[in-house]
């Protein structure tokens, strides 16, 4: 038995939810899942009873509830007693890159929905979109050149960092990886070959809802 719940959107589409959801699966968190598909009606009905920004993620653990997905990853970080890198100095960097993609790459996540199941789709290149890819690319290649030698993870190890950027692979897998240099495509691969997140994957792609909003980039 489980204590903690993690209410979550589609699986294809919410990739706010996909970040505490795979952290919990590499800490070995044991979790139940409620799934409310994003703007539907059952959405609308279900979400106030679980979330005061009426948003998922949310985790809830007993009588506490956790929003927004940055604090459920330091919670369920300091719940399972690892989760970030043991050096402080990385520990902070991994805290620092956290920080900023939930802060920041809207460009790239406005123009890259989230959409796992789709393929070789592809939208206009702006100069927004191509600033935030630089700098994705900048940022992966940081981590990897200084942390390969412990693993193939941002800080060798798996870290709540790279909870917080694998739904990026799946919108390069999307929308392609053009402006990724060697390290980027190679930790990409990592990210889209993680056998932790197969079952997401497999879900995803038997989920019959559409998000039109989301499904952008068609031929
Ligand atoms: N800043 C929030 C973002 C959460 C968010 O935007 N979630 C989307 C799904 S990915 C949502 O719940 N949308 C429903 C709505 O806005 O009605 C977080 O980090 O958890």
């Amino acid at each position: 038995m489980t204590d903690l719940t993690l209410v979550i959107g589609n699986r294809n589409y919410s990739s706010w939810s996909l970040r505490p959801w795979i952290l919990l699966r590499h800490l070995g968190l044991p979790f139940r899942e409620v799934r409310l598909p994003l703007d539907t009606p059952e959405f609308h009905r279900e979400i106030e009873h679980w979330s005061p920004t009426g948003k998922v993620p949310v985790l809830i653990d007993g009588a506490l509830r956790v929003w927004e997905s940055i604090a459920i990853v330091e919670y369920v970080v300091e719940k399972a007693g690892r989760g970030w890198p043991a050096d402080r100095a990385a520990r902070a960097h991994a805290r620092s890159v956290s920080a900023e993609m939930h802060a920041g790459f809207g460009a790239l996540r406005e123009a890259y929905p989230m959409n796992i199941r789709a393929r070789d789709r592809r939208v206009p290149m702006t100069e927004p979109l191509a600033a935030a890819i630089r700098r994705l690319d900048a940022l992966w290649t940081d981590c990897r050149n200084h942390h390969a030698a412990g693993g193939p993870w941002l800080f060798g190890e798996y870290s709540a960092a790279d909870a917080m950027y694998a739904p990026v692979a799946f919108r390069f897998q999307t929308y392609g990886a053009e402006g990724l240099g060697a390290l980027s495509l190679a930790y990409l691969r990592t990210v889209l070959d993680d056998p932790l997140l197969r079952p997401w994957v497999e879900a995803a792609e038997t989920e019959t809802e559409r998000a039109a909003g989301d499904d952008v980039g068609l031929a």
